[in-house]
């Protein structure tokens, strides 16, 4: 027996920060058509989800049309779809599953109410699956308080919940893996996080995590996962069916005593990119280290927001973030302000400063950043980086 294991999809949902092009190809209804032809090329016997599976109550008819052509795509292969509801789609999901075929979706753990599923294979029982849905979008307990399985019989078993793991307080149905991991169950497949994560171990948990990232914060590769029933146990799962998409964020330290140079940056993220195995690559630039020559950086920055890497990559935000090397002789003399915070990195900021200074520093922050429409450099000559560099020196250095 083979499974095709995969969470939080949220049909209804586009990948944000795209260009208009790529939009389409990218929705996450092409990911669900992806995901159909994974498990007929794979030859699956079910599809089993774990939550979210649309993004929001409005989304019914968006996802009607591409669920239910899907579930009979994958009925006449003979493949099964078996889902729980997440915190998205806990009152559509029901109302979807009404309309979908019987014989081949099935929605498990309606109302938070634990239920129980046996999948046979040569007409004999080999699996028994538990699954757990949202009664409504927010969960504050832990869905495993009411969870008893059956007593063991030798039938291996997997575990199906969405959740938010490692989050005690969360209002998202808080799950501890450790009391997963104390279940009598083979295997847990969970929902909820967006980056995928295989916590190997007796059972093994895995939050899949979006088969399509949704946004620039969800880096690296996404995709849904296969696992084979194998001597009483299901093998832990590896990856299929990769996102058509990625995010990727490159961080480019600077030092002050090697100007940054247009080529070597260049050749820097181009060498990156050859790494990712994707149809469409979304690039976020983060410039760290120090700089002595902010000019000419923030002229670098200008040609890289005007340069394609690739027909297929393209650079969706740009952070501006080096500091000019530390010189508190010179801080002090440019007198004002900045002989003020060279003084105080000597004595340390006085009480209830700090948060005021916290709150400039991020507004500083954020002024030389490239946000997908224009760039404002930071033009020469500008105290604002001293300035800058000056109340981290004061944040970072005290107590
Ligand atoms: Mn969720």
């Amino acid at each position: 027996m083979k499974l095709l294991l995969c969470s939080d999809l949220h049909l209804g949902r586009t990948p944000a920060r795209l260009p208009e092009p790529w939009r389409r190809p990218a929705r996450t209804i092409r990911a669900w058509e992806a995901l159909v032809e994974c498990a007929i090329r794979e030859k699956v016997n079910a599809v089993i989800l774990g939550g979210d599976l649309v993004d929001a109550e409005n989304g019914f008819w968006e996802a009607l049309a591409p669920l239910e052509t899907g579930a009979r795509t994958l009925g006449d292969a003979g493949i099964r779809v078996i889902a729980v509801a997440g915190n998205h789609d806990a009152v559509v999901l029901p109302r979807l599953a009404a309309f979908l075929p019987s014989d081949v979706f099935t929605l498990l753990g309606a109302r938070g109410q634990w239920e129980a599923l046996v999948l046979k294979e040569n007409d004999a029982p080999a699996l028994r699956l538990y699954g757990w849905s949202f009664p409504r979008p927010h969960w504050d307990g832990d869905p495993l308080d009411d969870f008893s399985p059956a007593p063991p019989d030798g039938l291996p078993a997997l575990g199906i919940v969405h959740g938010d793991l490692g989050a005690s307080s969360s209002r998202h149905a808080p799950l501890s893996l450790a009391r997963l991991q104390a279940q009598p169950v083979t295997s847990w497949l969970l929902g909820h996080l967006h980056a995928p994560r295989l916590h190997e171990g007796s059972p093994w948990v895995l939050m899949p995590g979006s088969p399509q990232p949704l946004d620039p914060s969800e880096t690296g590769a996404h995709h849904a996962w296969i696992t084979e029933l194998q001597n009483g146990a299901l093998t832990p799962p590896r990856p299929a069916a990769t996102a058509s998409l990625r995010y990727e964020t490159l961080e480019i330290p600077l030092r002050a005593d090697i100007p940054p140079g247009e080529d070597t940056i260049r050749k820097a993220i181009l060498r990156q990119l050859e790494g990712f195995d994707c149809d469409r690559t979304v690039l976020r630039l983060r410039f760290t280290g120090e700089t002595s020559d902010p000019a000419f950086l923030a002229a670098c920055i200008r040609h890289l927001t005007e340069w394609e890497p690739g027909g297929n990559t393209i650079i969706e935000k740009i952070e501006n973030r080096p500091r000019p090397p530390f010189d508190p002789t010179a801080c002090r003399q440019l007198g004002g302000l900045h002989a003020l915070l060279a003084d105080l990195i000597e004595q340390g900021p006085p009480d209830g400063l700090r948060q005021r200074l916290g709150d400039l520093h991020a507004r500083i922050l954020r002024q030389g950043e490239f946000d997908g429409k224009g760039l404002a450099p930071l033009p020469l000559p500008d105290p604002r980086p001293h300035a800058e560099r000056l109340l981290a020196e004061i944040l970072e250095g005290s107590p």
